[in-house]
């Protein structure tokens, strides 16, 4: 590609057929859940893992957070950049569970039965991680309220929201969307919207 003048670095960081956007569109699949008794919430951990680890809200906020920076890619082509966010590292979690040689995938099980697969070595990355909140604010109930997985190397539809379960599993097995069509992986610098792509 020839050198661009006007390029001031941010290029590179905007995937091909991407637009970029300064709101937060919101978009799933499904009616927003919203919590008024805390006490009924949980986080599942299963699948091929020793033992099953179930985190109530109140066991949840007691990890560890940190911050973590990231651009966002949804397969509708809008892009948002510089995102702030304060979540809990898969690594913190990860401490808590004893995967089983067999665990090579990942299903992210969201209200309502929705769901969204990704490879283990993917969930694993030190960019992913279990967000509470967005430049500063609580999630609201749109955005994922209480915990919504960010995956931000993968198209954001792999970045499940009001997050209730994570399944280990032997073998790839398609989501919500990747059974309607969605690409299995969907790397938004390949292009991988479709499973035709
Ligand atoms: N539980 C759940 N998570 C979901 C979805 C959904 O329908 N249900 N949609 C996905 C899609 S397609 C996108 S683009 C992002 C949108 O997140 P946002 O509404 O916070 O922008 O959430 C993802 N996570
Ligand atoms: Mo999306």
């Amino acid at each position: 590609m020839p050198a661009d003048p006007k390029d001031t670095g941010i290029n590179h960081r905007i995937p091909p057929g991407q637009t970029l956007t300064e709101g937060f569109p919101v978009l799933h699949y499904g009616s927003v859940p919203y919590y008024n008794d805390m006490g009924k919430w949980d986080l599942r951990l299963f699948g091929w893992i020793e033992e099953e680890v179930t985190f109530s809200y109140k066991d949840f906020l007691a990890l560890p957070r940190r911050e973590f920076k990231n651009d966002i890619h949804c397969v509708t082509t809008w892009s948002k950049l510089d995102n702030v966010w304060e979540g809990v590292a898969v690594s913190t979690l990860m401490e808590h569970v004893k995967l089983k040689p067999e665990a090579k995938f990942v299903m992210l099980h969201g209200e309502h039965g929705w769901s969204t697969n990704l490879p283990l070595d993917d969930f694993l990355r030190d960019t992913t991680f279990l967000g509470i909140r967005h430049n500063g604010q609580l999630l609201t109930p749109e955005h994922g309220y209480p915990v919504r997985a960010v995956v931000p190397h993968l198209y954001f539809w792999k970045s499940a929201k009001w997050l209730r379960g994570i399944e280990f599993m032997e073998k790839d097995k398609p989501g919500f969307w990747e059974r309607n069509g969605y690409h299995m992986y969907g790397n938004p610098f390949k292009e991988q919207r479709y499973d035709f792509d």
